[in-house]
């Protein structure tokens, strides 16, 4: 079916487009109301994700309120290492928690690679279902922690803000974490295939805390993997280019880096201006990015002033994404997104038109 609406996927490919796309991180989320009355009928947060019906229905809510050019696939990147048996569950205010955490060799040695079509199947039903629901209005998004990021969940048995457990295995065994982060990228190769063939038309990989690792740690445990999982990666759908976004919160100083391993699209957060990011290595990549959430707890006019400010610094021409440098919190008013996603188009048409 043809899309009414490919503006992301053209902006991600550098190719001409009237308005600059724009979507958010966690679109789906605790900011509306419709969201958290869905999740109390589903009961916790894994039952949502398990229910393709009522994850299609999470992932559809955003936009049927905003006119954000991109839907992404309601789930976490947690499934994995939850399938891998870690026994994933999340405490109220607490954040995910794993019953069963990393803690030797021996334990990575045991870990299997899910099968998508098994364990996981369940997302692959939730992408099926959100691609019919969509009804090519606009592109459907889909996504992993990348192994990095997700290894950190797994061994630490959860959120932490210092990561010590880790990094003590990455200074006194590091053969063991590279053996975990070869079996992630594994993982997430076919995990993402997986998501392609099930209907994703674009990719995202999040590298939520590879920004708190020094810049060769950064090249060998992070992005090393994520090279890896890009050289894995089909990469075609239906007779079209499947782009994929990386996605280092704190990357900004490694962009050229990053932008080399070929992947289509790099995320920025709010730390860079993306302006300067372009000049960098705009003319290799799309840029995603970059607006601080924050700013959604701010007045109309604020909101519209910050998105004016990042529309002109990454200036006219192709190859821009506008999102959040990160994902939008539960206390932002729906109605200042609204604001929000409005002024990207009324803006950026105005500029084209220039
Ligand atoms: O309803 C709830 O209480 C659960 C909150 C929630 C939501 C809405 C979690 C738990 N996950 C999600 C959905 C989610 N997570 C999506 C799809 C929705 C969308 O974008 O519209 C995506 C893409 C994610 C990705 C994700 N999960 C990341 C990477 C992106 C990022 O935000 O940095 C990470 C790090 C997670 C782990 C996770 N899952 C949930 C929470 C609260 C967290 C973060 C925990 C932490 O800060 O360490």
């Amino acid at each position: 079916m043809q899309l009414k609406n490919d503006r992301y996927l053209k902006a991600l490919l550098k190719q001409p487009v009237d308005k600059t796309p724009v979507w958010m991180m966690r679109q789906a989320g605790r900011y509306l109301p419709e969201y958290r009355a869905t999740r109390a009928q589903a009961g916790d947060f894994m039952s949502l994700c398990r229910n393709a019906e009522l994850a299609c229905e999470v992932t559809l809510q955003p936009l049927r309120r905003y006119a954000l050019d991109a839907a992404i696939l309601f789930s976490d990147i947690l499934t994995i290492p939850d399938a891998m048996g870690l026994g994933l569950y999340f405490s109220e205010g607490e954040g995910p928690k794993f019953e069963r955490p990393i803690r030797s060799a021996n334990d990575i040695a045991q870990l299997p690679i899910p099968d998508p079509e098994q364990e996981l199947q369940y997302v692959m039903n939730a992408v099926r279902t959100i691609r019919r629901e969509l009804k090519g209005s606009v592109p459907l998004i889909g996504f992993s922690g990348s192994p990095w990021t997700l290894a950190t969940y797994m061994v630490e048995g959860g959120s932490s803000r210092t990561f010590p457990t880790i990094k003590k295995m990455m200074f006194t065994d590091p053969k063991a974490l590279h053996m975990l982060l070869d079996k992630l990228a594994q993982s997430v190769v076919t995990y993402l295939n997986a998501q392609i063939k099930a209907g994703a038309q674009s990719l995202m990989i999040f590298d939520t805390w590879g920004g708190v690792l020094t810049p060769r740690d950064y090249q060998e445990f992070s992005l090393h993997y994520m090279q890896k999982i890009l050289d894995g990666l089909i990469r075609e759908a239906d007779g079209r280019k499947v782009p994929v976004t990386l996605f280092t919160k704190n990357g900004g100083l490694w962009l050229e880096a990053i932008a080399n391993t070929g992947c289509d699209g790099v995320g920025l957060d709010w730390t860079i201006d993306i302006g300067n990011a372009r000049q960098r290595i705009g003319d290799q990549v799309a840029l995603q990015g970059n607006m601080d959430p924050s700013i959604l707890l701010g007045s109309p006019e604020r909101i519209r002033e910050e998105v004016k400010t990042i529309l002109e610094s990454y200036g006219t021409g192709p190859g821009h994404v506008f999102n959040l440098g990160h994902g939008i919190t539960p206390d932002v008013n729906p109605d200042n997104v609204t604001v929000f996603i409005d002024a990207v188009h009324e803006f950026s048409l105005a500029m084209q038109a220039d």
